[in-house]
């Protein structure tokens, strides 16, 4: 008899155990949401100043394409789109800022590595933009690819991938070339524009702007030559898959509300729309938004304040935007690009 009792007093402190095992976890992983809420706005970590990705006008209002991801997060929450806080970081501060919590996302022109993820804790939640590495010269150089540039000196900035790709890249095709590399993005655009580089390596993208930031844009070009993949998007805090859903498939869902046809523009012809795949999105089928911790509606509100990715894109970086970036490898899979989405059923 003792025996059995021993035994049962044994199975029953295992399954609190498990009980509480399986608990804690799930109290764990929901805070940022309720946190957020509570706050009354969505912490955005930014970039302090990338024209076209995160830029702040003379009264202090921002935009930029990395801030319209905080501003969709905030319409999702909150069906306002202003209530987020930017906290502008620096390179080398933005990783250990979202790490020690300063910030409840990162949407910082920050390029998805594996070091980045396991090791720092963080989870990168979806591709925003698909980018590579490029080289930026003075039209006067006659240069015409990367491959010409054996002996330049380039400016680069500390803490990136791209100080790591610049190395591979030369020593791959056993060229020289002489680094400086500079703590902010002024500093090396001062320094290529005071004759100290006569190259500056970067994403793509970032060229792009720092072309319109120097004095004349037209008398440098970026060479066509792409070395590194740089797959941009927002990072999270690991161990909150709440939080990391909510980020991810607010991406998703302006991805998949362009390729529904659904915009800022036709949301109200949508929310009558009689298609399934439309009405989902919609929240005005299943229940969607709920099973986020949101509200069934939670797309409706991100289309109306921010618009679909197609949208978000031509507005801030697109072709008609001073930056003037094709759509490129970041139009939609089904218009020859890679930008895919998983479907919202
Ligand atoms: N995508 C790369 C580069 C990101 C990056 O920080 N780029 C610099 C070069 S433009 C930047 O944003 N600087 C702005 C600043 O420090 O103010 C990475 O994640 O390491």
């Amino acid at each position: 008899m003792p025996t059995t009792v021993t035994s049962s007093a044994r199975v029953f402190s295992a399954l609190l155990l498990l009980g509480a095992g399986l608990l804690l976890p799930a109290t764990a992983s929901a805070q940022t949401l309720a946190k957020v809420k509570a706050r009354g706005n969505v912490n955005c970590g930014v970039n302090p100043a990338l024209p076209g990705f995160s830029a702040r006008d003379a009264k202090g209002s921002w935009s930029g394409f990395d801030i319209d991801l905080c501003r969709a997060l905030a319409a999702a929450i909150f069906n306002d789109p202003n209530k987020v806080q930017f906290t502008p970081l620096a390179t080398s501060e933005r990783l250990p800022a979202l790490q020690a919590d300063k910030v409840d996302v990162l949407s910082r022109n920050t390029t998805w590595t594996f070091s980045r993820e396991a090791p720092l804790k963080l989870n990168f939640a979806a591709v925003t933009y698909y980018d590579g590495q490029g080289f930026l010269v003075r039209r006067s150089t006659n240069a015409t690819s990367a491959l010409e540039l054996n002996g330049a000196s380039i400016c680069v900035q500390k803490d990136t991938t791209s100080e790591l790709n610049v190395a591979d890249f030369f020593r791959a095709n056993n060229m020289k070339y002489q680094l400086v590399a500079l703590a902010a993005a002024d500093e090396v655009l001062k320094a290529y524009d005071s004759g100290k580089c006569t190259v500056v390596t970067s994403d793509t993208s970032q060229l792009f702007a720092a072309r319109l930031v120097l004095g004349s844009p037209d008398e440098h070009i970026v060479l066509p030559d792409i070395i590194s993949k740089e797959p941009l998007g927002p990072f999270v805090r690991s161990g909150d898959d709440q939080w990391l859903g909510i980020v991810k498939w607010t991406h998703f869902a302006m991805i998949n509300a362009e390729e529904l046809g659904v915009s800022s523009q036709t949301i109200d012809d949508a929310l009558k729309s009689t298609k399934p795949d439309v009405r989902r999105l919609v929240g005005t089928e299943e229940k969607y938004g709920e099973q986020l911790g949101l509200t069934n509606d939670w797309v409706v509100r991100i289309i109306r304040h921010v618009g679909n990715y197609g949208e978000v894109f031509e507005r801030n970086v697109g072709t008609g935007s001073r930056l003037a970036i094709p759509r490129g490898i970041n139009s939609l899979w089904s218009s020859g690009g890679i930008q895919y989405a998983p479907p919202i059923r």
